[in-house]
């Protein structure tokens, strides 16, 4: 303890507030019943892979829980997002956010497209078409919004901006499983969507993800170019791959669906803790999901003002992981800033809510292994840390 009753932050040499390391992401663990449950089916019936019947199941909900005719899963969302590149025949450059994991603009130019990147709002940190329509030139023929942290971008104004341009218009809702916007589930917007289904999601297989579309042609393309083999080349396809969800997957898609609500409700009061927890201290904003209802709370996402905070969001991330949270800088250093890309990359001043956004934004633990007293407990820790913030400044070098 400090002279003013406050623990001593770790990184001054107090003791550590957890234990063991806890990361941001979800880490969505079904019990070992219920896993050796479907784990014992997938044995007794002798099918592994290749769109077997939990598999199909799986689809089955996921195109029934979005509203949308045709849910793709998917080996992992970034093969997803190679494939729909594919699927959708496209040829030129694409519009997409800056602010952005690095596999949104990686898959685009796996499949020999040119990511053109866009600011985005400083308050939402999502693109919009105001900043897609200052990056549009002949050259671009399709724009490709994220939906992130659990909130969107508003993919209905995307829909009307690709209409008014002529562009193809597909979304990348690798965070946004479960999210409803205008009384639509995210899924069901643009020629298709891409889900991630990683382990830090809030649908989780362990790998995974899906593609969904209402565009039966093109869910029949999808179909040939996840696998080569074993379907009906009922239409020509450009390339083949193998994206093919297995059973082990499909087995931990059914439980994550079927605790879905569950776990969404469990993340909103951990960010609800959050938000009431750190309402008084000066720099420091918990970022509502923009523009979902409701949000799937994915993230818990912090943004810092180092002048009114003390320190900036490094050093407020290195006195956390001290502590044992694993806390995390999405999108540090931002897709554009990423290699290859960072090559090319735009002057700072060209995509300014962007590089302000990658300084100053951190995630926090969401997911099965925190709770309600634990998002409490870290949040008093940033209350010391404001408190001791000369002396962490030091020891932390930010
Ligand atoms: N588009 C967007 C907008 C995305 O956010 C992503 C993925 C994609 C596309 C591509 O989808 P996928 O191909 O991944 O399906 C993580 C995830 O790997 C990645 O899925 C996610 N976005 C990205 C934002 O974050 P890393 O490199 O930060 O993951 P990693 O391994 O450091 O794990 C995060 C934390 O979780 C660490 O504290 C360790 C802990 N952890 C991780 C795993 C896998 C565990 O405790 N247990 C585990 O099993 O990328």
């Amino acid at each position: 303890m400090s002279a003013a009753g406050r623990r001593l932050p770790a990184l001054l040499g107090g003791a550590r507030a957890f234990v063991r390391d806890i990361p941001v992401g979800q880490m969505y663990f079904p019990t070992w019943e219920r896993y050796e449950a479907a784990m014992r089916g997938i044995f007794e019936r002798e099918w592994y892979t290749n769109h077997g019947p939990l598999a199909r199941e799986a689809e089955e909900r996921v195109a029934d829980v979005l509203g949308v005719r045709h849910a793709l899963c998917v080996t992992n969302g970034t093969i997803g997002l190679m494939m729909a590149a594919k699927a959708l025949e496209l040829r030129g450059r694409v519009i997409t956010s800056a602010f952005t994991f690095v596999a949104t603009a990686q898959a685009l130019t796996w499949a020999g497209l040119t990511p053109v990147f866009c600011d985005v709002s400083p308050v939402t940190h999502h693109m919009t078409v105001e900043t897609a329509a200052a990056v549009l030139d002949e050259s671009v023929c399709a724009v490709h919004p994220t939906n992130i942290w659990g909130g969107t971008c508003r993919p209905a104004e995307f829909e009307a901006f690709g209409a008014e341009n002529g562009l193809a218009v597909y979304f990348d809702s690798a965070q946004a499983f479960g999210c409803r916007v205008g009384g639509r589930a995210v899924g069901s917007f643009g020629a298709l969507e891409v889900f991630s289904f990683h382990a830090t999601k809030i649908l989780g297989t362990a790998e995974g993800g899906c593609v969904t579309t209402n565009d039966d042609e093109l869910a029949e393309r999808l179909r040939n170019i996840r696998s080569g083999y074993g379907t009906r080349a009922k239409v020509a396809v450009p390339v083949t791959s193998n994206g093919r969800f297995s059973e082990a997957q499909a087995a931990l898609c059914l439980l994550a669906l079927d605790d879905l609500e569950e776990r969404t409700a469990h993340n909103r009061a951990i960010r609800s803790s959050y938000v009431s927890g750190m309402a008084g201290i000066p720099g420091i904003r918990v970022v509502d999901p923009p523009d979902a209802d409701p949000s799937n709370e994915q993230y818990a996402v912090v943004q810092v003002d180092e002048e009114s905070f003390g320190l900036n969001r490094d050093a407020l991330v290195r006195a956390l992981k001290a502590e044992g949270i694993n806390a995390r800088r999405y999108f540090f250093p931002g897709a554009h800033r990423t290699p290859p890309y960072d090559e090319s990359a735009p002057p700072p001043g060209e995509l300014p809510n962007v590089e302000h956004i990658c300084r100053t934004v951190l995630q926090l633990p969401v997911g099965a292994l925190v709770d309600y007293e634990d998002a409490r407990v870290i949040a008093d820790l940033v209350s010391d840390f404001h408190a001791d913030a000369e002396r962490l400044r030091e020891a932390a070098g930010g």
